[in-house]
């Protein structure tokens, strides 16, 4: 199979924007979404990823509006949406605007049990985003931690979620190239399929990426790469064709020329290799499986409000 390619849109404050490593203040705009979007459908692209960063960052979901612009703009290109999907309400919003997939970060970590219903309830309309640096995941924009990757994944397997999109925050915005090791750890632990974001800086670790589709992964997020001009939609699209079609071409990922590879955070390997293998919560964890989370610095989620679907 292919690899998917998802050209990432992030949406701050109604414009496609850039962070480094998703810390707020440190954004590069890159104008109208609409535009950037448009730009990847016209290449081929079959999916793009849509992330509204101010709602992640408990802002309110500021570029609901933005999101409706894109599926219109792109379609039949599938829009998997994100950020700040807290509660019921966020996602049928999201589901309701077009959006073909709905990412869930942070209630993942906050609210397993109403993640589960979700996963339940809607399928493949849902994924569970890992975001994490190493083993630790990442909630409220990034800015709060809480959780071990692969206990909640495993346990959100369990529960019945179907896809998983890991983010290896470290290294996103940093163009390092991804986090292969990590992600071949993910993949002996789930046997759901996964997709990863974080680091793709060349098409070599396009071709990487693609030496890892038979263990599982599915597709992978490119951002910054495509707008600082690293390689076009176009090239991508045809750099994993020729690698699914070519599987002894594959490459290594390289570091990019200017950029030295960040150092590695991560910890000891995952206990349970073997794939699909379902862990027991450890002891000690409320029963729901909820994790507790350090009060975050930044505002409180958005108070949308609704209740649990
Ligand atoms: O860049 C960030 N600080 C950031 C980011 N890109 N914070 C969250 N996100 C993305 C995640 C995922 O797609 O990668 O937002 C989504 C998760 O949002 P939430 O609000 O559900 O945790």
């Amino acid at each position: 199979m292919t690899l998917e390619l998802l050209p990432a849109v992030d949406l701050l404050d109604g414009q496609a924007a850039r962070l480094v490593q998703g810390v707020a203040g440190t954004e590069t705009g890159y104008g109208d979404p609409v535009d950037a979007a448009a730009g990847f459908a016209a290449q081929g692209a079959r999916w793009l990823h849509v992330v509204d960063l101010d709602a992640a960052f408990g802002r309110g979901p500021r570029n609901r509006r933005h999101l409706g612009r894109i599926v219109e703009a792109v379609g039949p290109v599938k829009v998997e949406a994100s950020g700040g999907v807290r509660t019921a309400d966020d996602l049928n919003a999201l589901l309701d605007l077009g959006a073909t997939r709905v990412v869930i970060g942070t209630a993942a970590l906050e609210d397993p049990e109403w993640v589960a219903e979700a996963c339940a309830r809607h399928g493949d309309g849902v994924a569970v985003g890992l975001d994490a640096r190493g083993r630790t995941l990442q909630a409220r924009g990034w800015t709060a931690a809480g959780g071990d990757l692969f206990e909640v994944m495993v346990r959100l397997e369990a529960a019945g979620c179907r896809r998983f999109v890991h983010t290896e925050v470290a290294r996103d915005g940093m163009l390092t190239g991804p986090a292969t090791d990590r992600l071949a750890q993910v993949l002996a632990a789930t046997s759901r399929p996964v997709i990863a974001s974080g680091g793709v800086a060349s098409l070599d670790d396009l071709r990487a990426l693609a030496a890892l589709e038979p263990d599982g992964l599915e597709g992978a997020i490119v951002g910054k790469a495509l707008y600082a001009g690293r390689f076009t939609v176009a090239d991508a699209l045809a750099t994993l064709a020729e690698a699914a079609s070519n599987p002894r071409a594959r490459a290594q990922p390289s570091p990019s020329p200017s950029v030295g590879r960040a150092p590695e955070r991560e910890g000891s390997p995952p206990g349970e290799p073997g794939r699909g293998a379902v862990h027991s919560p450890p002891t000690g964890e409320p029963a729901s499986g909820a994790v507790h989370i350090p009060p975050a610095h930044t505002p409180p989620s958005d108070a949308t409000g609704g209740g649990r679907a």
